[in-house]
């Protein structure tokens, strides 16, 4: 027996006090979760059911799909494609836009997604997620183009991210705070369990691949070393390092207890032409919505990436983001330099 509240009472209780509101949302977002659930059980079942391992096949980024990539991928828009409320989705697995077949009408909203991140991680069994973004279309009148995607992360209607780790949660923000709500397996349904979800600000714990260190920029670099000084360092603190290699995870932690994620753009990228690692569409919009609703703040060192213009659906871009007070030093150290 549960006692908690659902996250489709959830959301249906928080679009009922939206003027306006025709239940068309509060649908879409039931069938993500719905995705949600099924990749989880998938992801969960893991080497029971052949999910694990190579594809065999890229994505247009040039990296090597898992077979739970592409599997997450059919998964999210089979859940979503036919309900009347998406007009079209982008995807990081998709080299196009995805537009909704013929035979199931077209709806007001635009889906993006990363079906599976992290998933450098899955054969490991370690946490992996999925990321959402839900935009509106502003013209629905004829077929949603690649241009209908490009448009700035606080256009963003809803955000969020389902994390597959000891328990599967969901935390979603509608633009009014943060949720968090956890898979109850037994009856099949996420509980809210973390209401406002709020990141702290006094921190003293790090997020960044240390592999590529010697590609840093100098801010991100100087950041760094003064926080591994510890006590008798600027900071006169010791601080504590994580790297999880999923994003999902990382921002969980965060919203929990504090913290700075920091995927940089680093002398490497630069050399192929890349601005970062993570995408902006799919990965760094949708994660900043829910920092910044959380209290917290997300940049790519000068800029804030939710004010970003979108050139390309799968631009790449650096990514810090976290408490408030250690993204705005790490802002301060781009800014000197
Ligand atoms: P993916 O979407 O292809 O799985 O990659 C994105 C992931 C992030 O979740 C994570 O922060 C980063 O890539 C890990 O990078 P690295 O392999 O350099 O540690
Ligand atoms: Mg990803």
């Amino acid at each position: 027996m549960h006692h908690g509240t659902t996250i489709t009472q959830f959301i249906a209780e928080e679009q009922r006090h939206a003027p306006g509101a025709t239940g068309e949302f509060t649908a879409l977002l039931n069938d993500i979760v719905t995705a949600c659930k099924m990749i989880s059980n998938q992801v969960n079942h893991g080497a029971l059911v052949g999910a694990l391992g190579s594809a065999g096949s890229e994505n247009i980024q040039g990296e090597t799909q898992k077979k739970l990539d592409v599997l997450s991928n059919q998964m999210f828009i089979q859940c979503t494609e036919w309900s009347g409320h998406v007009g079209a989705m982008a995807s990081e697995e998709m080299d196009e836009i995805y537009e909704i077949p013929k035979e199931y009408p077209r709806g007001k909203y635009l889906l993006t997604f990363d079906p599976l991140d992290g998933s450098s991680n899955i054969d490991v069994n370690v946490s992996v997620g999925t990321i959402f973004s839900i935009l509106r279309m502003a013209d629905t009148d004829g077929d949603a183009t690649e241009r209908d995607f490009l448009k700035a992360g606080t256009e963003q209607v809803a955000a969020g991210y389902a994390l597959y780790g000891p328990s599967t949660m969901m935390v979603l923000t509608t633009g009014n705070g943060v949720n968090g709500f956890t898979l109850d397996q037994n009856i099949g349904e996420f509980i809210l369990t973390h209401p406002n979800m709020t990141i702290p600000t006094e921190t003293a714990e790090f997020a960044i691949n240390a592999s590529n260190g010697r590609f840093w920029e100098a801010p991100v670099k100087r950041y760094v070393d003064e926080c591994l000084a510890g006590k008798e360092g600027p900071r006169g603190k010791d601080f504590n390092m994580r790297w999880i290699a999923s994003m999902v995870a990382e921002v969980h932690r965060i919203l929990t207890r504090g913290g700075v994620f920091m995927y940089p753009v680093d002398a490497k990228m630069v050399e192929k032409g890349l601005g970062g690692k993570l995408r902006l569409l799919y990965e760094a919009n949708p994660m900043s919505f829910v920092v910044e609703q959380a209290g917290g703040a997300s940049i790519t060192g000068k800029e804030r990436i939710m004010e970003m213009q979108p050139e390309g659906l799968h631009q790449r871009v650096p990514v810090i983001l976290g408490s408030r007070d250690e993204v705005e030093r790490l802002q301060g150290y781009h800014n000197e330099g």
